[in-house]
């Protein structure tokens, strides 16, 4: 009995330390902290899942603040050891890292950011309920504060069920909130879903009634779907594969599962796991990934004479319109960087790699027209790459001669102050010729754009860029591009966008925003981009004296317009409609559109840079159809109305 004693001694002297030191277990004791015991209770159902014995997991948020996990598995042992008189379930949820069976590797997959068991959870709860159901009985035991309260006790006999289930409510003395976020919960289960194929996870909300059921049949693959999105796939059907390897010293051994596809869209999207946990920033797995991705892309493309034997792709060119899952499995995984989101483990890189190469290089041996495909597209990112350096560096070359050399087609200003200078992007010659003469000479300086140069359905960078009008544009503005812009040599306050109020108009402003959000974005977040806004109609009416003149921004103004002269009995009025900005004499234009007291300009924001980038790459997309209608629908919602 004296051991027995000392066991119990050491349990409650544990779970002090848990409650003493919290963060060293769970990493903080606010919201990030909370939801980590519910992961951490979740892991072992998963576990349980992962060995092939629950295909079904119910998480519920329950009204009295508690939170509870369970699962249809072979429910936890109960068994008592004979020597400490303690079943299984006991040593489990009170001693730290509880020794024998359960830590064995066979059981316990995780570990990691996790991990540190289910007995931090108990000790860290108010109370917690343990309800196991296996061989024809249900068994129940409490806790509270990491301290048995009621014995496990069977609750019901001759019942066929199986499984368990975790019911905790978090300690208000550790926890500085205990609410739990059901979104915080669903992104994760739906996570876990992809990362655990052919397992139910259910989340029931009781505050609400919400529930939400979330099932995947192919795992990660499913999950490049959902990434891919709407982007056009360059390969008929995703690359999978699957791999195990192990550490050099042989102790620990590494399971890989990897799904990618390349897209028609630019940029590289990498979702990866280690341990089912999400890794934010990468690490050796993924660095692993692309290295031998890239490696067996060189060896292939050598191989059907795309390259000659001294070039090669770098891995630039390889990661465009790539989209991949990578997901490792391995015990004790090292994290780094402040957010530990990165996998710091460095002989998993080299393990990968090979895995990667192989696998690679064995989908492609048998497949030479998916092969010709993606070395199309890796070849088209090289050269856009190549393209948009030499004119990057064209644009740096004209900007550093002797003050810049303006191009021909400027109409500049005189006033040498930018804070007063405005420059007006028109489109077409016309206008520009009427903007010209219309414009106040000192302050306001026309740049005519040949609308139809721009007006290319597939703007891609390189073609943006090698554009002639477009590096007239970057020559005026003077801040040169990209990582190299200096805001301090603007010349102008205000980039004034003036486009007809029609498709083609819209579409060309477009193109000039998605040029200054990709290319020129501190602009942008200045508030120096704007739109003028052109009138849609003239309204006259009156004689003589009398007469009154009125332009119409939109069709509603002029609706409004017409009722209110029919309501004061005016029959006669004269309307016209601008087909074009070309259309206005330079007084008009000057009236309505470029009269700093008169005209209406938007100003441009991108106060929310994710959103403003998903809009951009709709309008960058390959589809045109999707883009088309978003520019006619959206085209002219630009918010601060700037009068
Ligand atoms: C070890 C052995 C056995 C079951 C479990 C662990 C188990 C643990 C958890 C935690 C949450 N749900 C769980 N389900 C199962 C079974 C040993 C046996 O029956 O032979």
């Amino acid at each position: 009995m004296g051991e027995y004693k000392a066991d119990n001694i050491v349990v409650l002297e544990q779970i002090e330390g848990v409650r003493k030191r919290p963060a060293m277990y769970i990493g903080s004791t606010d919201w990030r902290g909370l939801h980590h015991l519910v992961w951490e209770i979740l892991d072992n159902s998963v576990d349980e899942a992962m060995a092939g014995y629950a295909d079904k997991i119910v998480v519920t948020l329950h009204t009295d603040g508690s939170v509870s996990v369970e699962d249809n598995g072979r429910g936890i042992p109960v068994d008592v050891h004979p020597k400490t008189g303690k079943s299984a379930l006991e040593v489990v949820f009170t001693k730290l890292h509880a020794g024998g069976k359960f830590d064995s590797k066979a059981y316990k997959v995780s570990g990691g950011l996790h991990g540190v068991g289910v007995t931090v959870v108990n000790a860290l709860s108010e109370w917690l309920v343990v309800d196991v159901w296996r061989d024809g009985k249900h068994y129940r035991m409490r806790f509270e504060r990491g301290k048995v309260v009621e014995p496990l006790t069977v609750v019901e006999e001759g019942v066929d069920k199986r499984g368990t289930r975790v019911r905790f409510k978090p300690d208000p003395e550790i926890f500085e909130t205990t609410k739990f976020d059901y979104d915080i919960i669903y992104d994760r289960l739906e996570e876990l879903s992809y990362l655990n194929p052919k397992v139910k996870f259910i989340l029931i909300d009781e505050f609400t009634g919400d529930s939400k059921e979330f099932y995947s049949e192919e795992g990660i693959k499913e999950l490049l779907l959902e990434i891919i999105g709407q982007a056009k796939p360059i390969l008929s059907e995703s690359v999978y594969f699957k791999g195990e390897g192990d550490s050099p010293d042989g102790k620990a051994h590494l399971e890989v599962e990897v799904a990618f596809q390349y897209v028609e869209n630019d940029g590289e999207t990498i979702y990866s796991f280690v341990n089912s946990i999400r890794t934010a920033d990468g690490g050796t797995h993924v660095s692993g990934f692309r290295r031998g991705l890239v490696r067996a892309i060189n060896d292939l493309a050598r191989r059907e004479g795309v390259l000659k034997d001294k070039q090669s792709y770098t891995a630039e060119d390889v990661k465009e319109g790539l989209r991949a899952v990578v997901s490792v499995k391995l015990p004790e995984p090292q994290f780094e960087g402040q957010t530990k989101g990165k996998l710091g483990t460095s002989w998993v890189r080299s393990v990968v790699d090979k895995i990667t190469y192989d696998a690679v290089d064995n989908y492609f041996a048998t497949r030479t027209s998916e092969l010709k495909a993606v070395l199309e597209r890796i070849e088209l990112a090289k050269r856009a790459r190549e393209a948009a350096r030499k004119s990057r560096e064209l644009v740096k070359k004209q900007a550093k001669r002797a003050g810049g050399l303006l191009p021909g087609k400027l109409a500049d200003c005189s006033d040498k102050n930018p804070e007063h200078r405005e420059l007006f992007i028109v489109e077409g010659d016309s206008a520009g010729g009427s903007a010209k003469q219309a414009r106040d000479r000192a302050h306001q300086a026309i740049l005519p754009l040949r609308g139809k140069i721009l007006n290319v359905e597939k703007a891609s960078l390189d073609k943006i860029l090698s554009n002639r009008e477009i590096r007239d544009l970057i020559s005026a503005i003077g801040t040169g591009i990209g990582d190299d812009i200096d805001l301090s040599k603007l010349r102008y306050n205000k980039i004034i966008i003036m486009t007809d109020a029609d498709v083609d108009g819209a579409h060309i402003r477009t193109l000039l925003l998605t040029f200054f959000y990709r290319f020129m974005k501190p602009l942008v977040e200045n508030g120096h981009v704007y739109i003028a806004l052109a009138p849609l109609y003239k309204v006259e009416w009156g004689r003589g004296k009398n007469k009154k003149v009125q332009y119409i921004y939109s069709d509603e103004e002029l609706e409004k317009l017409i009722k209110e002269l029919e309501d004061q009995g005016i029959e006669k009025y004269e309307i016209q409609r601008y087909k074009g900005l070309g259309e206005m004499n330079a007084e008009q234009l000057w009236a309505t559109t470029m009269d700093p007291r008169r005209r209406v300009l938007l100003q441009v924001t991108v106060d929310d840079a994710e959103e403003a980038n998903e809009i951009m790459s709709i309008l960058m997309g390959e589809k045109v159809e999707p883009r088309r209608k978003f520019i006619e629908e959206h085209a002219l919602e630009v918010k601060n109305l700037d009068i």
